[in-house]
């Protein structure tokens, strides 16, 4: 994926976009696709968005933690009707503990994810593959994603989601931090439990073969925007299988074959 694409909208325009963006998020009120005003809208356009996006929120206080992969695998691009992965940045303030309690009074539609977090100890840049991701990689360990899209309906194309972040909204580290190498990712299975009922169940090789091929179309994409992926970076590789709506009342467990299990409950 290459963004030499001409400037065709304005800096201006895209911080009006980014705006837009932010406020949906802030006051958790869904607003139409990006793409009904603007038609042309393009995917390189649609990260200049989400990177005037980044740096309003970092302008308001919040640190970039690391980045996610998203729509990295079958099940989540069935589910929502597009075929190419895309990134969003995750920020401190998104972060909630596991076995906490979730508020959905700030969130619009929320749905969860199960995925698997790489945590960098050397920095990645340029085209890199997933054996370099591998070896720039300090520990894995299991994450949940609840991921709340700022599109009435939930419906999108990938250039308006692009400039949403992504859908990115809180995300729950938790479970077992294990090397790399100590377990083939590609066989780890999740067991995704709604309400005690089992909802959904994968394996990491639904994640674009392996989960470290999602890391290393990440830093791809970090290229293409002028970016790197700094050491210590906290790095989802997106849902193994599709995700799980949610609302007050409701508890996720994603149980990860040799990672441990992670719990999240949502209230008001
Ligand atoms: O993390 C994800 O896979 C979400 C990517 C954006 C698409 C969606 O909101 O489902
Ligand atoms: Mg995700």
């Amino acid at each position: 994926m290459s963004f030499d694409t001409p400037k065709a909208l304005s800096d201006i325009a895209i911080e009006r976009l980014a705006e837009r963006v932010e406020t949906a998020q802030r006051y958790a009120t869904p607003i139409h696709k990006l793409t009904e005003d603007y038609p042309d809208l393009t995917v390189a356009e649609g990260y200049r968005v989400q990177t005037a996006l980044r740096r309003s929120l970092e302008g308001r206080g919040q640190r970039v933690i690391g980045w996610k992969a998203g729509l990295t695998s079958k099940p989540k691009m069935a589910q929502m009707g597009v075929s190419t992965p895309a990134i969003g940045f995750l920020t401190d303030a998104m972060e909630r503990p596991a076995n906490s309690a979730i508020s959905v009074s700030d969130l619009i539609h929320p749905r969860v994810e199960a995925e698997i977090a790489f945590v960098t100890k050397a920095e990645l840049s340029g085209k890199v593959t997933a054996a370099d991701v591998m070896a720039a990689t300090d520990y894995v360990q299991p994450a949940l994603e609840v991921i709340d899209s700022r599109f009435s309906g939930f419906k999108f194309d990938l250039e308006s989601v692009i400039a949403d972040n992504s859908s990115s909204a809180r995300y729950v580290p938790g479970g077992r931090m294990v090397r790399p190498d100590a377990l083939d990712l590609r066989t780890v299975g999740v067991v995704m439990e709604h309400n005690g009922q089992i909802a959904q169940i994968g394996a990491g090789a639904e994640v674009l073969g392996h989960p470290a091929e999602a890391i290393a179309m990440l830093v791809s994409v970090l290229d293409d925007i002028g970016e790197t992926l700094p050491a210590g970076s906290f790095v989802m590789a997106g849902a193994i299988t599709a995700a799980i709506p949610v609302k007050a009342g409701d508890t996720i467990t994603a149980r990860f074959y040799e990672m441990g299990s992670i719990t999240v409950t949502f209230t008001d």
